[in-house]
């Protein structure tokens, strides 16, 4: 089969509540949307990329031009619909996973709708039910991130993550515990401290995290090696987990004792699969971040998230938690008992809300096989 049309659409999305980090604030998600076309069937998937190149070097522009330069062309040119055979081809350029790993859900979307199946089917899912987690950004102040913390426990998130960086973190960790002493509770750095400011995570030691995520920048795989020896808490990577590779010189470094799986980040289904069975047979549990995704990019994660070595509570979280009103119905909700239902329609299981897409869009881009040969 060969596919007769892909679109692209770059839109804009408003968060309910800004979003703060070690590396800024931002008030709405701009990403791309790819859609595949086959036969009557379209298959959507998500690029994790945002606007500027602080969480990764790949922007919504790069993401762009490589899709349309390089990636599209070369699957219109071998006439690829198979996800898998897009990843294998693909795989002569380099860098770029998100990028690639957006054109690859939206193939891994159509497939299973071809089949009539959802998607965790088509990749060995087990779970019908996922443990959300919700990741809270630095707040103004910390009167107002323990309020904010109360009330996502009240809603029924399993564990939560707070945002850390040098000057709030000790302070933060203290009063979050002194307020929920017994609940599940991790740090996340995104890469805000170095070998000469790790005192501070040094004294997280005392509050019974879950794990500390991306204390080091994401290149520094040897100084989490050192690092983890001298924790007890477990170190968990992300930014440094850009592929396979990656993760397995992590593993036996012994960078982390935890693997952050983020499908956009590693390029792919394919690439994350093999890091989440590599893990599995190392002994070590991963989880499923998120990049605040829209109703698309989440319903992809939360069939990811449905594989076995899944262990822990992730960073997905119900629609009304990001935005106002979500791209997809039925929206994504948070069930009694802190977890959400993986979808069980064909593909990624949810209805993309075509007009309010159209209605978000600020650019778009028909490609066509014809055109790019
Ligand atoms: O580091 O995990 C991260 C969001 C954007 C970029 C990086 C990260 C995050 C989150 C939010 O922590 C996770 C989510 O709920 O989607
Ligand atoms: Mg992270």
């Amino acid at each position: 089969m060969a596919l007769e049309r892909i679109e692209l659409r770059l839109l804009r999305l408003p968060y309910v509540h800004y979003f703060e980090t070690s590396l800024g604030r931002e008030k709405e998600r701009e990403f791309i949307l790819v859609k595949v076309f086959s036969q009557g069937e379209t298959g959507y998937g998500e690029v994790a990329a945002s606007r500027a190149p602080l969480y990764s070097y790949e922007t919504v522009g790069t993401a762009w031009h490589v899709l349309t330069e390089f990636f599209i062309p070369l699957l219109f040119r071998q006439k690829i619909e198979d996800p898998e055979e897009f990843a294998a081809a693909v795989r002569k350029y380099r860098g770029h996973p998100m990028a690639r790993a957006g054109l690859e859900l939206a193939l891994w979307d159509l497939k299973a709708r071809k089949l009539n199946q959802p998607l965790f089917k088509l990749y060995g899912g087990v779970y019908e039910k996922i443990p959300a987690g919700v990741s809270i950004g630095i707040q103004d102040s910390v009167e107002e991130l323990i309020a904010r913390v109360g009330d996502f426990l009240q809603q029924g998130y399993q564990r939560i993550k707070l945002k850390i960086k040098p000057g709030w973190d000790i302070n933060v960790c203290q009063a979050v515990r002194d307020h929920f002493p017994d609940i599940l509770l991790q740090v996340d750095a995104n890469g805000a401290y170095s070998r000469e400011t790790k005192a501070g995570l040094k004294a997280l030691d005392e509050f019974n995290l879950l794990m500390i995520e991306q204390p080091f920048p994401p290149y520094d795989l040897w100084d989490h090696s050192l690092f983890q020896k001298e924790m007890n808490t477990p170190l968990c990577l992300d930014e440094s987990i850009y592929d396979f590779s990656a993760a397995r010189s992590a593993v036996e470094m012994g960078s982390c004792r935890v693997i952050n799986i983020k499908v956009g980040r590693v390029g792919g289904i394919v690439e994350a699969r093999q890091i989440h069975d590599f893990c599995q047979e190392k002994g070590l549990p991963v989880w499923c971040g998120g990049m605040l995704e829209s109703g698309i990019g989440r319903a992809h994660n939360l069939h990811l998230a449905s594989l076995p070595n899944f262990k822990f509570p992730h960073d997905l979280s119900a629609s009304r938690r990001y935005y106002q009103v979500d791209i997809v119905e039925p929206e994504i909700t948070l069930e009694p008992g802190g977890k959400i239902k993986v979808p069980q329609d064909p593909g990624i299981g949810v209805t993309p809300r075509e007009k309010m897409i159209e209605s978000l869009t600020l650019k778009k881009e028909v490609l066509l096989p014809e055109k790019c040969s």
